[in-house]
C-alpha cells in the first residue's frame, strides 16, 4: 500500500520534501525581500493551487523549461511549501500541454485549427444560439482558480457580450455555504476576517471539518500555539493527520457521525449558555437575535447530542470549557472547512458555528474570531467580482438597483442592459442541453468535480456547442466541441486574493507556448466579434484598474489597491477604499449590517434528519469524500505530475477492518461502491482511522474511480451547495460489472 495515503504520514510541513537543497542552491535563492541578489534572477510569485497562496520564487534553470521553485518567507507559509507547491513547475512545459485550439470533427476526434478560425466559429455558434433560443440559452461556468481580472471580466463578458444571466462557477461547490452564513451573520463574507498569523497566539482553536495537514500543510504552523496550550480541537469523523495533532495532550479529537455537526454545534451552544460561559456584555452591545437562539438550543442538552452525534458528553463539556477559557485569556478561534459546509444543511451548520462564536464573544475581538478556510487559489477573489449568478463586482447584489447603476456606469451601459440573477451551479448544470444550448467553461473540470457527475456528462453531451478553456485535456475538455488552450499561472500577470482577503500579485516568470493565449484576450476577441456594448481589454493591469472602479463603494472594495502597491509587498486586505490603508481585521468596531450589529440566526436540524437516517439504513455505509495531500481537486493538474501521480496513482477506499470483514473485503483487494446514481470500482485500504459506519473516498480520480458518480445533487436551499460529504452507499467485495451492479444491488436494496 502506498504509505503516503495513510493519514498521519503527511511529511512535517516544516521539513518540506522539495527538490534537493543542492538543486535549489544551484538555481540561486531568488529575489525575495532581504535575500542577496542572485543570478539568474528569480521571479517572486505564489503557488498555483490552494488559497493559502504560499509565496515562492521561480528561477530559470539552465537547459530546462521548468524553473526551480523555492519557498519564500511570507506570513501564510513562512517559507514552507507542500509537495504540490514544490512540484508545481512540472506543469510548465509539460508534454501533454494543449498548444493549439482543437475542434472536434464528426468522427469525435479533436484536430488543431487556427485561432482566427476558432474564435470566428465560437462567435458564430454563440450568436446563433442566442438568435434561435434567446440570450439565456448560452451559459458560462467560471472557476476559483481564475485571477481576479479574469473572474471580473468573465462576469462582464457573460452579461454584456453574451447578454446572459446564466453564469455561475465552481466556488458554488466550495465556499457557498460558509459565504451565505457569513453574509447573514456579519453582513459580509471574507473567509478569515483577520490575518492568519493572529491564530499563532490563540490558546484554543476549534477546527471543524478541515484536514489542513493534507489540504494546506504549511498552515499547520499557525496551530502550534494552541497545541502547546493543549487547546487544539479537531472535529472530523476520520482520525486524520490533522486530528493526530491533538494527541499527547495537545487537544481533543471529536469524531462525530458524519452530517451531525449541526447538532454537535447546537449542543455546544447549549452548554455555553447553561454553564454561564456566554459573553453577555458582547451579546448586549454588539449583536441581535440571541434570545431566539437561546430558546432554540434549549432542547439540545448534552446527552441528547451524544445520542445523535456519538460524541461523549464529557468531550462536549471539555470543548466548551476550552473555548471559554481561551476566549477569556489568550484567544479562541472557531474555523470551519468543507467537512461541515458541503452538506445540504451546510449554511445552517456554518451558522451554528458562528452562533457559538458570537455567544462566546469571539468575532471582532482583538485576539479571537470565527473564520472559514477558503479552498481554491482565488476562491476568495473569485467570489467577489461577478462570476456568481447573483452578483456584480465588489460583492454587490445583482438585484440591488444602486449596485446595477454603479456598475452600468463603469461599463458604459444602461442598468437595464445588465441581466438579472442567473442559476446556481447545480441548477445551471441541470439545464445543460435543455434550456442551455451552448456552454463555455473557464477553469473547471465538472465532469469529475460536480455532484452526480454522470448526469452532468450527459448534459454536456446534449449541448449544441461546448467550449472549454484549459491548459490540459481535462475530462471536461474531452467533451468539448472546441478546446481553447490558455496560459498557466507562471506565464501571465494578475492578482489573487488569498484566504485572508489579502490581495497578491501573480507574476509571469516563464514564456508561454507560442500558440496558447491569455483568457483576457480570448474574452476580448469574442466580445469584439459579438459586438459587445462595452470595452474588453487583454491587459491585466487595465482590467484591474476597471475592477477597482467597479468595486468602489462595494463590500469588497479594491479601489485603493494597484499593482505598484502590491509589488511593494505591502499587505493589501480588502475593503481597501481609495485613500485608506486597507482592513487586515474586520469587525473591530462594527459588523457590516446596517446598525453595525452581528445577527444570531436560530437554526435547527429538522430538515437534515431524513438525510442522516438514510445514511445508515440497513447495511449501507456513509460515504465521505475529500482530499489527499498529493492531489489537487479533479486531478487534472496533479495527476500529470509524475512525483504526485506516483505517490497515489489510483483511488483507494478507506474502510474500517470490521466493516470490511463483515463484507469479505480484503486489504488491497477490489471493492465496489454503489448506489442508485452510480458504481465506483477501486481498491480497498483497511484503516482504523474511519468509523465502522463510514468509508472515505478521495474525489481526485476520473472514470470508474470517480467519487462523484455516487454523490447526489440535492443542494442546500440557501447556498446551492451540494451534499458532497455524505452519501449512502452499498460496499461489496470484488469488481461488479457496471451494468449488472446496478441491477444486482437494486434488488438488494441499493440506497438512493
Ligand atoms: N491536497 C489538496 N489540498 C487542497 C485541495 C485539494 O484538492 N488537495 N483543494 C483545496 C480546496 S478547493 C479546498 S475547498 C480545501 C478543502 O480543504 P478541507 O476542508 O480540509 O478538505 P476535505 O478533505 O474536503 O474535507 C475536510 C475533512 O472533512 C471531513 N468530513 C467529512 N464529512 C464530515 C462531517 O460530516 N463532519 C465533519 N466534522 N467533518 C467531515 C473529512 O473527513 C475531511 O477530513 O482544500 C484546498 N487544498
Ligand atoms: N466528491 C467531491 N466533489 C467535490 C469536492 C469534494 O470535497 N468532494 N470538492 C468541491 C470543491 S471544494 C471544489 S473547489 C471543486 C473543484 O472542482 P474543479 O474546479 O472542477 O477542479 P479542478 O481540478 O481545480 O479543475 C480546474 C480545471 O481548470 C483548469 N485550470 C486551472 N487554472 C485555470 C485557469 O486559470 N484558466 C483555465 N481556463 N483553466 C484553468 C485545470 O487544468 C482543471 O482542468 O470540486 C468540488 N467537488
Ligand atoms: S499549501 Fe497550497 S498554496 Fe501552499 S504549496 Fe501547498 S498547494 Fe501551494
Ligand atoms: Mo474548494
Amino acid at each position: 500500500m502506498p504509505r503516503e495515503f495513510l493519514p498521519g504520514t503527511t511529511p512535517d510541513p516544516r521539513l518540506p520534501a522539495g527538490p534537493s537543497a543542492a538543486a535549489v542552491r544551484a538555481a540561486g535563492t531568488g529575489s525575495g525581500p532581504g535575500s542577496a541578489p542572485a543570478a539568474p534572477a528569480g521571479t517572486d510569485t505564489h503557488c498555483p493551487y490552494c488559497a493559502l497562496q504560499c509565496a515562492m520564487t521561480l528561477t530559470p534553470a539552465p537547459g530546462s523549461a521548468e524553473p526551480a521553485v523555492t519557498g519564500r518567507d511570507f506570513p501564510t507559509n513562512r517559507g514552507g511549501l507542500c509537495r504540490k507547491g514544490w512540484t508545481s513547475a512540472a506543469l510548465l512545459g509539460h508534454p501533454e500541454r494543449l498548444t493549439a485550439p482543437l475542434l472536434r470533427g464528426p468522427d469525435g476526434v479533436h484536430r488543431p485549427i487556427g485561432w482566427t478560425h476558432a474564435l470566428d466559429l465560437a462567435a458564430m455558434k454563440l450568436a446563433a444560439t442566442r438568435r434561435l433560443h434567446g440570450a439565456d440559452a448560452v451559459g458560462v461556468f467560471g472557476g476559483g482558480a481564475l485571477t481576479n481580472e479574469k473572474a471580473y471580466q468573465l462576469g462582464k463578458f457573460a452579461r454584456l457580450a453574451l447578454g446572459t444571466s446564466r453564469i455561475d462557477y465552481n466556488g458554488r461547490f466550495c465556499m457557498s455555504s460558509a459565504a451565505a452564513a457569513g453574509n447573514r451573520a456579519f453582513g459580509v463574507d471574507r473567509g478569515l476576517p483577520f490575518p492568519v498569523e493572529d491564530l499563532d497566539r490563540a490558546r484554543t482553536i476549534l477546527l471543524l471539518g478541515s484536514n489542513v495537514a493534507e489540504t494546506m500543510p504549511p498552515f499547520v504552523q499557525h496551530l502550534q500555539g494552541a497545541r502547546a496550550a493543549g487547546g487544539l480541537i479537531v472535529v472530523d469523523p476520520r482520525r486524520t493527520a490533522t486530528a493526530d495533532f491533538t494527541a499527547d495532550g495537545a487537544g481533543l479529537h471529536l469524531q462525530p457521525v458524519p452530517a451531525t455537526d449541526l447538532v454537535l454545534l447546537l449542543g455546544l451552544c447549549h452548554i455555553v449558555i447553561h454553564e454561564g460561559l456566554a459573553d453577555q456584555e458582547f451579546l448586549d452591545s454588539r449583536t441581535t437575535g440571541r434570545h431566539e437562539v437561546v430558546r432554540s438550543v434549549a432542547q439540545w442538552w448534552p446527552e441528547r447530542v451524544q445520542s445523535v452525534t456519538g460524541v461523549p458528553v464529557h468531550l462536549l463539556r471539555e470543548t466548551a470549557r476550552l473555548l471559554s477559557d481561551g476566549a477569556r485569556s489568550g484567544g479562541a478561534y472557531i474555523l470551519t472547512g468543507r467537512g461541515v459546509e458541503q452538506h445540504a444543511d451546510g449554511t445552517d451548520t456554518a451558522t451554528a458555528a458562528i452562533n457559538l462564536a458570537l455567544l462566546l464573544g469571539l468575532p471582532g475581538s482583538a485576539n479571537s474570531g470565527y473564520g472559514t478556510l477558503t479552498g481554491q487559489g482565488n476562491g476568495q477573489g473569485g467570489r467577489e467580482h461577478g462570476q456568481k449568478a447573483d452578483q456584480l463586482p465588489g460583492y454587490r447584489k445583482i438585484t440591488d438597483p444602486a449596485a446595477r447603476a454603479h456598475v452600468a456606469k463603469v461599463w458604459g451601459v444602461e442598468p437595464d442592459d445588465i441581466p438579472g440573477p442567473g442559476l446556481p451551479a447545480v441548477e445551471l448544470l441541470g439545464e445543460l442541453g435543455r434550456s442551455v444550448r451552448s456552454f463555455l467553461i473557464f477553469g473547471a473540470n465538472v465532469a469529475v468535480s460536480a455532484p452526480n457527475a454522470s448526469k452532468v456528462v450527459a448534459g454536456l453531451r446534449r449541448l449544441d456547442f461546448l467550449v472549454v478553456c484549459d491548459f490540459f485535456m481535462s475530462e471536461t475538455a474531452r467533451e468539448a466541441d472546441l478546446v481553447l488552450p490558455v496560459r498557466q499561472w507562471a506565464e501571465e500577470e494578475g492578482t489573487m486574493t488569498n484566504l485572508e482577503g489579502r490581495v497578491l500579485r501573480r507574476r509571469a516568470a516563464v514564456a508561454a507556448p507560442a500558440r496558447t493565449r491569455p483568457e483576457l484576450w480570448i474574452m476580448a476577441e469574442l466580445a469584439r466579434r459579438l459586438q459587445a456594448p462595452s470595452t474588453f481589454s487583454d491587459d491585466p493591469e487595465a482590467v484591474f484598474t476597471e475592477l477597482r472602479a467597479a468595486s468602489a463603494g462595494g463590500l469588497a472594495d479594491y479601489s485603493g489597491i494597484d499593482y505598484a502597491l502590491l509589488d511593494s509587498g505591502a499587505g493589501a486586505y480588502w475593503p481597501y477604499p481609495a485613500g485608506s490603508t486597507g482592513t487586515p481585521r474586520l469587525f473591530t468596531d462594527a459588523f457590516a449590517h446596517p446598525g453595525g450589529r452581528a445577527v444570531l440566526v436560530p437554526v435547527s436540524p429538522a430538515a437534515a434528519e431524513p438525510v442522516r437516517d438514510a445514511l445508515f439504513a440497513g447495511s449501507t455505509l456513509a460515504l465521505v469524500t475529500g482530499r489527499l495531500l498529493e492531489h489537487y481537486q479533479s486531478g487534472a493538474q496533479t495527476r500529470r505530475v509524475p512525483e504526485l501521480a506516483g505517490a497515489v496513482p489510483r483511488a483507494l477506499l478507506l474502510i474500517h477492518p470490521l466493516a470490511a470483514a463483515a463484507r469479505g473485503i480484503v486489504d488491497g483487494g477490489p471493492v465496489t461502491i454503489a448506489n442508485a446514481r452510480g458504481t465506483v470500482r477501486c481498491t480497498a485500504l483497511h484503516s482504523t482511522t474511519v468509523r465502522t459506519d463510514t468509508v472515505f473516498l478521495p474525489f481526485h480520480f476520473p472514470g470508474e474511480e470517480s467519487a462523484n458518480l455516487l454523490t447526489g445533487d440535492a443542494a442546500d436551499p440557501v447556498s446551492g451547495m451540494p451534499e458532497f460529504k455524505a452519501s449512502s452507499v452499498a460496499v461489496t467485495a470484488g469488481w461488479a460489472e457496471a451494468d449488472l451492479a446496478g441491477a444486482h444491488l437494486a434488488g438488494a436494496g441499493v440506497p438512493s
